[in-house]
């Protein structure tokens, strides 16, 4: 007979490894405390979760959730810290999903920006048109979710204003970008009206050297740096759900600091 107090027969740790990246994101913010167990994490949503597409769906669901109480929870008028010129990094510390040496770099003069979706005026930008717009600097951390961060000085056009001039509905839920390297990215529209959410062009005065985004790479101080897309070359405003690189392999997508 099966006694009521056998412990349950739990698979190899392994099926909580195929999801690590997605666990620690949720860990970093509260949500889930260190060393989950898939008794936990049963007990969390009340499934059974004993095999890797289970345990999957299980922490997509809390990191569902997760989304919409770090929406809710966004201030769109605080800002970050920021710090004295003395504590920025030069040159900043690089991270993509492939090595410095892999950077392929992009050539600013044929370079346009190319706009969709719910945008009024959705021709393409040139660096030169871009530089004309106002510009802001912010000195703030960037922390990627690797568990390393600098202090990085970045200035540009502020997105708000950006997206106000070319006529963007500042109602819709999504801001979507493309990068020159295959790394789609996107974010909420409060967080791409934050006034410390910038286009930014130049890191610690100078043209953004080549691997950290050259021509235009987005820099916000309320998200982690994955968030943040180098390159870009398209930017789309949406109400479809459009997620993103890491996203897309189970980061947490709203992933606010
Ligand atoms: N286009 C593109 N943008 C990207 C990435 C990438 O691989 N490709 N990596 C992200 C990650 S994980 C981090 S931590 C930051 C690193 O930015 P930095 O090299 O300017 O420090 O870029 C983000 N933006
Ligand atoms: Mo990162």
């Amino acid at each position: 007979m099966r006694s009521l107090f056998r412990p349950p027969v739990l698979p190899d740790a392994g099926v909580l490894d195929d999801h690590r990246p997605l666990i620690r994101s949720l860990e970093r913010r509260g949500f889930l405390r260190g060393g989950l167990s898939l008794g936990a994490l049963t007990m969390l949503t009340g499934c059974d979760v004993s095999d890797s597409t289970s345990v999957g769906q299980a922490l997509r669901a809390i990191s569902a959730f997760n989304d919409g109480v770090q929406a809710a929870l966004f201030d769109p008028n605080k800002l970050a810290p920021e710090y004295p010129a003395s504590a920025v990094l030069k040159p900043p510390r690089f991270n993509a999903y492939y090595p410095i040496e892999e950077v392929k770099p992009v050539d600013g003069a044929a370079w346009r920006l190319e706009l969709a979706g719910l945008i009024q005026d959705r021709t393409p930008w040139t660096r030169e048109k871009i530089a004309a717009l106002p510009q802001r600097e912010t000195i703030i951390r960037h922390v990627c979710v690797e568990g390393w961060d600098y202090i990085g000085q970045w200035s540009g056009v502020p997105l708000r204003t950006f997206l106000e001039r070319v006529g963007a509905d500042l109602r819709a839920k999504y801001v979507a970008f493309k990068t020159a390297d295959d790394y789609p990215s996107s974010i909420d529209m409060a967080t791409a009206l934050h006034p410390q959410t910038l286009l930014a062009t130049t890191y610690a005065g100078e043209t953004l050297p080549d691997p950290f985004g050259y021509p235009l790479r987005l820099r916000m101080s309320t998200k982690l740096g994955f968030k943040n897309p180098k390159w870009i070359t398209a930017i789309e405003v949406t109400n479809t759900y459009p997620g993103g690189y890491w996203e897309d392999k189970g980061f947490n997508w709203f992933s606010g600091l």
